[in-house]
């Protein structure tokens, strides 16, 4: 896999709003979860994004916190979050649990804006976010960016509406096209939105993962390889509750 460069494709698995907890369906989501780590696992990609939404309010039960780090523990490479507006990053977040801070360690919180939010030296990849702490029409999710600072690779995740250019200003956490243009990565990895959604701009691939469970097996995520030659290539996966692909 190693170029003549010394550069190496780098994959990354982009999943979000699996809504564990949720009244409506918790079995489907937990099935989901276990899908798509399985999924991390047997394609051995780099690092798995969570892009907010991973539980389905800050309410659910200490099982179900547990259930999710249990399952992203049996993935061994870094499993990055990003709170979305369910699973808020306000003073009563899921993410305060006591849980989160006995977390395991490749299991990685976007709490913070700093630049870069993450970086991994052994990928040479960065990752940057603004997690969600107040879902507004005033909060925008990509709103000055900053720039890339010293990786080889850089991921954005977002959380939000992606709104059209003309759209009247009065949705939460709008996502702007001109702001998805101007962000400096090499891939906008999006959550809230329930399917899969291409929204690229510009030089921006950016896409939305759409929620694990609404393709066409109980699993659905995007599989992001950043390779030194071809760029950004997305492939859209389906799963069953293996964690294989179906289709
Ligand atoms: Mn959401």
């Amino acid at each position: 896999m190693t170029s003549s460069n010394g550069a190496r494709p780098v994959r990354v698995l982009h999943t979000s709003d699996i809504h564990l907890g949720s009244d409506y369906s918790p079995e489907l989501a937990k099935q989901a979860l276990r899908a798509v780590v399985e999924a991390a696992r047997s394609i051995r990609v780099d690092v798995l994004l969570l892009v907010g939404d991973v539980f389905d309010h800050n309410r659910v039960s200490d099982a179900t916190v547990q259930f999710a780090l249990d399952e992203l523990a049996r993935f061994a490479g870094p499993a990055v979050i990003l709170p979305g507006n369910h699973d808020c990053y306000d003073e009563r977040s899921v993410y305060h649990r006591p849980h989160f801070r006995a977390r395991p360690p490749n299991v990685h919180l976007i709490t913070s804006e700093e630049n870069p939010a993450l970086h991994f030296e052994d990928l040479d990849i960065e990752l940057w976010g603004r997690p969600v702490v107040d879902h507004h029409p005033g909060f925008r999710p990509l709103r000055a960016a900053p720039p890339r600072a010293r990786a080889r690779w850089r991921i954005v995740l977002a959380h939000g509406h992606y709104e059209q250019p003309n759209a009247e200003p009065f949705r939460s956490s709008p996502i702007w096209p001109d702001e998805i243009a101007a962000t400096d990565c090499d891939y906008l990895a999006l959550g809230h939105w329930d399917r899969m959604v291409d929204v690229s701009h510009g030089r921006v691939v950016a896409r939305y993962s759409g929620a694990p469970y609404t393709g066409a097996g109980i699993g659905a995520a995007l599989l992001v390889t950043l390779h030194p030659q071809h760029g950004t290539v997305v492939d859209p996966l389906h799963l069953n509750s293996v964690g294989q692909l179906v289709s």
